[in-house]
Parts: structure tokens; sequence; C-alpha cells
């Protein structure tokens, strides 16, 4: 039986599962197995500032991926990788947000605001971002 309170309960719920109209959706597609070529991929280059969703489909066979956002300070920034970690220092990133343990096949999403500048999107499992895994985004007004 529903109640006032139990109308207001699912009025909640839709709220939180229904995306917002304004928010544009970003394809993140990320490939290649342990050892390969690995790639990751944005099916856009430049997006508008704003609410923004990231899409994130691993479709790897075997191997799991992940999806770290920062904010770069320019287009053109060195990111600096740990040579004995082989893996992006994220403590020099400013990261907003992360898809993480991307199992092969799985899918994940990342909501976040972006301001107008530059964007990289990495995967920083160990060896990934030298094989490959990282995009450029720019976002403009
Ligand atoms: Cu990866």
């Amino acid at each position: 039986m529903l109640n006032y309170k139990n109308i207001l309960a699912v009025g909640a719920l839709l709220c939180v599962a229904t995306p917002s109209f304004a928010a544009t959706i970003v394809k993140v597609m990320e490939e290649g197995e342990g050892g390969g070529t690995m790639s990751l991929t944005v099916d856009q280059p430049t997006v508008k500032a704003g609410d923004v969703i990231f899409q994130v489909h691993n479709d790897a066979m075997t191997e799991e991926h992940e999806m770290v956002l920062v904010k770069l300070k320019s287009a053109d920034q060195k990111v600096a990788v740990l040579q004995s970690k082989h893996r992006v220092d994220e403590h020099q990133l400013k990261s907003l947000g992360e898809v993480s343990e991307l199992k092969p096949g799985s899918d994940g999403s990342l909501k976040t605001k972006l301001t107008p500048g530059s964007y990289l999107l990495l995967c920083n499992i160990k060896g990934h971002y030298e094989a490959g895994m990282h995009a450029l985004l720019t976002a403009v007004k």
C-alpha cells in the first residue's frame, strides 16, 4: 500500500537515477592485453564545459583497466612516469576522480563537472600508461 512517505521515497529514487539532460556523455574505450599495445580512446576530443558523464568500457579479453581523470595546467604539460614503478606519479597531478578496477568486458562511469581547460584520461595500472593508455580531452566554454 502506498502512503505519503512511500511516494516521497520513490520520487527521491527517481531523481537520483535520472541523469541530468544537460550532461554531455563521453564514451571511453579501453583496449589491450598485458605485454602488448594498449589504448584508451575518447569518442570526442573536445567537449562543452559543464556536467560530463564518462562512460568507460573495458574491451580487453583478460586485462583489468581503470580510468583516472586529471586536470592539466596546459595541454602540453609533461606528465612524469616513475620509471621504477612504471606508473604516473598521481601525487603530482590533480585527480578529479576515477573508474577503478574495471574487469575485462565490463563498464563503469564517472560523473563530474568540467571547467574549460585541458584534461588527461589515463590508466595507471603498472605499465599501462607507457603502453599507450592515455588520451587528452579539452573542455571549452
Ligand atoms: Cu589499463
